[in-house]
């Protein structure tokens, strides 16, 4: 097999918060488990990684993590051999002195940019195809995605099993809340968010708090802190905070390991995410969900959520589709959420049941790190 030698770089800068590292984090642990293939992650910001991964001690300039070699990316760049298979996260610029080193190769490296995720019908057409190239080097695209014919969704070996057995064990579920300091409130359903700033956080909170049937509201620390803050008419809140408002219980967690957040996302019973890597990890999850789009100029983001909505609610009756619509577009929107989550509510057992089938139809497609293996393989 090919692929069992195989040296492959990827190179990560954090643009800003977790995505893009917890994007690449996953993909580098991923490929040395299970395509046995050697792995050097290369990440300007050490920083951000250590959120996702503690273990990660910011001052090195090299060392290993679950079988990752994780190189410090610094301007001050040092020569080093180029690997067989190239990834550029994110279209982010390679070291000039790098890219000579690959041209430089007798038999020059694959040179991937893994793209942003996106349920467009164009990234079907451009996956594959053949990018710009640098002196004997050519690069490649390589689109992750929902539909057939793109470069896939990160999926471990074996993950939806571990997960199914998760959420069918109440006791690992109320063990593993217990150690986050999680006492779920009696009788009420577990809501987790991780999002933006958002001003229509307030109305949904309203909803919640008012609803017949109780909620406990799960925020890891992070951006939205300071609008949950402000609809409790609080100072501030820190990891371990807990205030409730009628049926809305809020509990503030601390942001945990990367392993520890699909653990999270799979005791909840709606997950609000965000970004690209929560997003498909809360649909892994097999439970109802909410996306906060990451915003792009231009709007051009909206492009991408309704793409994403036409596909994902397509099996849906019509009205739990509205609903479902309805709540994603105002969260976006930053707009009142009180009526369209009353609605969704209506419809909790028919989007129960679609998360469930949703995540099994897209298990169906090739793992996006076996997609990006096959790829290589194909082309040597
Ligand atoms: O953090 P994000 O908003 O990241 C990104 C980046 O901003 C990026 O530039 C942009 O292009 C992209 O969004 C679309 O959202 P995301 O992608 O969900 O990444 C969050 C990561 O943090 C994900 O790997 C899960 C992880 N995480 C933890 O490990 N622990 C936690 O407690 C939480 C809440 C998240």
């Amino acid at each position: 097999m090919p692929e069992m030698k195989a040296r492959w770089d990827i190179f990560c800068t954090v643009v800003d918060n977790f995505g893009d590292i917890g994007v690449t984090w996953r993909l580098a642990r991923q490929l040395v488990a299970e395509h046995s293939v050697t792995v050097r992650l290369w990440v300007d910001d050490l920083r951000a990684f250590e959120r996702l991964c503690p273990d990660i001690d910011i001052n090195a300039s090299q060392q290993w993590q679950q079988g990752v070699e994780v190189r410090q990316w610094t301007a001050n760049w040092q020569p080093t051999e180029a690997a067989d298979v190239v990834i550029a996260a994110f279209a982010c610029q390679l070291p000039g002195a790098y890219m000579d080193a690959m041209a430089e190769r007798e038999k020059p490296p694959l040179w991937m940019n893994l793209d942003y995720l996106s349920a467009e019908d164009w990234i079907v057409g451009c996956h594959g195809l053949p990018s710009v190239k640098y002196k004997s080097v050519q690069k490649f695209f390589f689109f992750p995605g929902f539909q057939k014919g793109t470069g896939g969704l990160l999926r471990e070996s074996g993950l939806l099993e571990r997960r199914q057995q998760f959420q069918q064990n109440p006791e690992s579920q109320r063990e593993f809340l217990q150690g986050l300091g999680i006492d779920r409130a009696q009788g009420a359903q577990l809501v987790s968010l991780f999002a933006y700033e958002n001003k229509g956080l307030a109305s949904w909170f309203d909803a919640m708090a008012a609803d017949s049937t109780p909620t406990h509201l799960l925020v890891p620390e992070g951006r939205v802190l300071g609008d949950v803050a402000r609809w409790l008419g609080v100072d501030g809140l820190v990891a371990g905070a807990v205030h409730v408002r009628d049926a809305l219980t809020v509990q503030v967690l601390p942001f945990v390991r990367q392993d520890q957040y699909d653990l999270l996302l799979w005791c909840c019973d709606f997950n609000a995410v965000r970004g690209e890597d929560s997003f498909v990890r809360a649909q892994w999850a097999g439970r109802p969900l909410l996306w906060h789009i990451y915003q792009q100029d231009e709007d051009i983001h909206l492009d991408k959520l309704e793409a994403f909505l036409a596909l994902y609610t397509k099996e849906l009756s019509e009205p739990a589709r509205e609903a479902i619509s309805g709540l994603w577009h105002s969260w976006n929107a930053g707009e009142t959420m009180s009526d369209h989550w009353l609605a969704t509510r209506k419809h909790w057992p028919e989007l129960q049941k679609h998360a469930e089938a949703w995540c099994l139809e897209q298990a169906l497609q090739d793992d996006l790190a076996a997609a990006l293996v096959q790829f290589y393989v194909n082309w040597i």
